[in-house]
């Protein structure tokens, strides 16, 4: 069983994949999307009353970003709601299909749980750096040894390098050589895309920390125009962001992501833009600790069961759409 009171490794987050996939054959489809870099398996399910065959179905992933603990446990939580109280939560699963991703970056996820956030003298560099608990990115030593690792959320091809992204490896939001360049944004771009082979996903929601904020496209420019479907965009966040403000949380700001920061090469972009998926989020989940990435693991539970609430209107949403 999961546990919210301290963030799991991975191992332990494969561990509970497998287990619910065995426990609940009838609903729940073991799905690997692929191996990252350093050889992990990115596990995901897919969680259907109907063999995968609803009219419609929502895409969640988590854990792109290394650092961002506070959300694959959102998703863990979600998965554990449609499994072990489907009963309850009918509504989720009447009609409308799950992907679940929940951790889309396990390298850099574990990187960051074997490292500390203590000053330390680097004597490759020369001078004192923070270890890398707040490591982001994966960790692919491809293009440059020195300075391993690319953001996956710059990686995809959509508007590739437009604006908010780095050139420089060293950087925090390096995108890579090119385009899809990494294992881990090729993974979830082919995992996204067989999931809505029938064109049956309506919603992407990627779970990242830290706001908390929801955004909504485009996010790959400054100045971009609206999305045509805008009003209908924010209209659905916040319907969410009301049900998870009820249960407790302080308020999401709803935004356009450009409105946070220009950024090309997101998952988010891409879904809605290339994959046609109508509606994409990037949640931005609370923050808290030292930086914002690091939430204390006390308030775990709190935010995923505020999450939640938030995830009932996503689904009734999505399943009033076209
Ligand atoms: O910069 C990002 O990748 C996201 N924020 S985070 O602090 N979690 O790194 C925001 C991405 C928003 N989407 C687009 N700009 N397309
Ligand atoms: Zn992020």
């Amino acid at each position: 069983l999961p546990t919210y009171d301290r963030y799991m490794r991975y191992s332990e987050i494969q561990q509970f994949l497998n287990d619910t996939a065995a426990a609940y054959p009838n609903l729940v489809k073991l799905e690997q999307a692929g191996k990252s870099f350093e050889g992990r398996d990115m596990t995901a399910l897919r969680i259907s009353k109907n063999g995968g065959d609803s009219p419609r179905a929502v895409f969640v992933d988590a854990g792109i970003h290394a650092r961002e603990w506070i959300a694959p446990p959102v998703a863990i939580y979600l998965i554990q709601q449609l499994t072990q109280q489907a009963a309850a939560n009918d509504a989720l699963l009447d009609g409308l299909d799950w992907y679940i991703l929940p951790l889309v970056n396990p390298d850099g996820y574990e990187y960051t749980h074997t490292r500390t956030n203590k000053k330390e003298y680097s004597s490759l560099i020369n001078r004192f750096k923070l270890q890398d608990r707040f490591w982001r990115k994966n960790r692919s030593t491809k293009a440059s040894r020195w300075c391993p690792g690319t953001d996956v959320n710059r990686n995809f091809g959509f508007h590739y390098k437009q604006a908010g992204t780095s050139d420089y490896p060293c950087d925090e939001t390096y995108a890579g050589p090119k385009a899809f360049s990494e294992p881990e944004a090729r993974n979830l771009r082919d995992y996204i895309l067989k999931s809505n082979k029938r064109g049956a996903v309506k919603m992407y929601l990627t779970l990242h920390s830290y706001g908390p904020m929801i955004l909504y496209p485009w996010g790959y420019d400054f100045n971009l125009p609206d999305a045509p479907d805008k009003d209908e965009l924010v209209s659905i966040a916040n319907e969410a962001n009301e049900a998870i403000i009820k249960a407790g949380s302080e308020p999401f700001n709803v935004m356009n992501s450009a409105g946070l920061y220009p950024a090309a090469g997101a998952s988010d972009d891409w879904s809605k833009g290339v994959a046609g998926i109508a509606k994409a989020y990037t949640i931005e989940l609370q923050g808290g600790g030292s930086n914002g990435f690091d939430l204390p693991a006390n308030r775990i539970l709190s935010v995923v069961q505020q999450l939640f609430e938030g995830m009932k209107v996503f689904a009734k949403r999505a399943k009033q759409l076209e």
